[in-house]
């Protein structure tokens, strides 16, 4: 059964962005927001416990092979919307992080993150490769709760759009002086997934709720990459963060040390790439 309706699809080709609800049971989106507080051993009851590392300021939450995780990663429903995106079942899925970003407050100015709109890929490159990006809500966040934003409809305006900015323009950083940043709040479980091209983000959050979140994408799996795929192997065996300077990792290690390699369903080894699509 497809997942993205017509009315999704027409959605997806217009604004670059679609959603799909309940993606995963409240039941996986409880482990998750579990394991976010533990990791972070902050009391989620208390606010003022909040504003600390082991996050970020703008909330990423260094955490990324936990088994509650995984099991966002490898929930049928979630690599059937990918598939009906991709046009192909044949997908690995990202590892990426968790976010929890706290409401901005006046005592506590170092942790106020006014939001960020970037895109990931270098729009200065050419042919600009198809890719897209994933966040799951795990709690109904508001349009004020610093959540995903973006500048729906982008994807369709871009090459005109390029013909009106500075040959020095930043390929990472849109100017928005003609563009209008779009909030898109959401409901526990809302899968959004969006076009790369897409100017995006995440908000400041004015509410009084801690916004939290998953990142989770998916894209054709690169099994004759036999480096690649032997990559991916060890991340999820030995529980480690994708490297750059965007992945800063967990200093503490935690992760490393005290974590349990997660267990795969047989659908999520062929999305890490332990298994392989091609061979069934
Ligand atoms: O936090 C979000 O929803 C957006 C995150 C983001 O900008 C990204 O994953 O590139």
């Amino acid at each position: 059964m497809s997942v993205l309706s017509e009315q999704d699809r027409g959605f997806w080709e217009e604004n670059g962005y679609v959603i799909v609800h309940q993606a995963v049971p409240q039941a996986n989106l409880d482990a998750v927001i579990d394991t976010i507080w533990t990791f972070l051993g902050m009391d989620p009851n208390d606010p003022d416990d909040w504003y600390r590392e082991p996050h970020r300021k703008g909330g990423m939450v260094e955490l990324y092979q936990h088994q509650a995780l995984w099991n966002n990663r490898q929930y049928p429903r979630v690599h059937q919307a990918f598939t009906e995106i991709w046009r192909t079942e044949k997908l690995w899925v990202s590892m990426d992080r968790a976010n929890m970003k706290p409401p901005a407050r006046p005592d506590k100015p170092e942790w106020d993150h006014p939001g960020m709109v970037h895109w990931d890929l270098d729009t200065a490159a050419r042919p600009i490769p198809f890719k897209v990006q994933g966040v799951l809500y795990l709690t109904d966040t508001a349009e004020n709760q610093g959540g995903f934003q973006c500048v729906p409809g982008f994807h369709r305006q871009f090459e005109e759009w390029v013909k009106t900015q500075p040959a020095d323009r930043h390929p990472h950083r849109p100017d928005l002086t003609d563009l209008t940043v779009k909030r898109i709040p959401g409901r526990a479980g809302d899968l959004l997934i969006w076009h790369s091209l897409l100017p995006h983000g995440n908000g400041r959050n004015t509410s009084d709720r801690p916004r939290l979140a998953q990142y989770v994408t998916m894209y054709p799996a690169d099994e004759k990459n036999e480096e690649a795929r032997q990559h991916r192997i060890r991340m999820w065996r030995d529980r480690l963060s994708p490297t750059g300077a965007a992945f800063p990792g967990d200093p503490r290690g935690l992760e490393q040390q005290y974590g349990k390699t997660a267990d795969l369903t047989e659908l999520g080894k062929k999305l890490l790439g332990l298994e392989l699509w091609d061979s069934a």
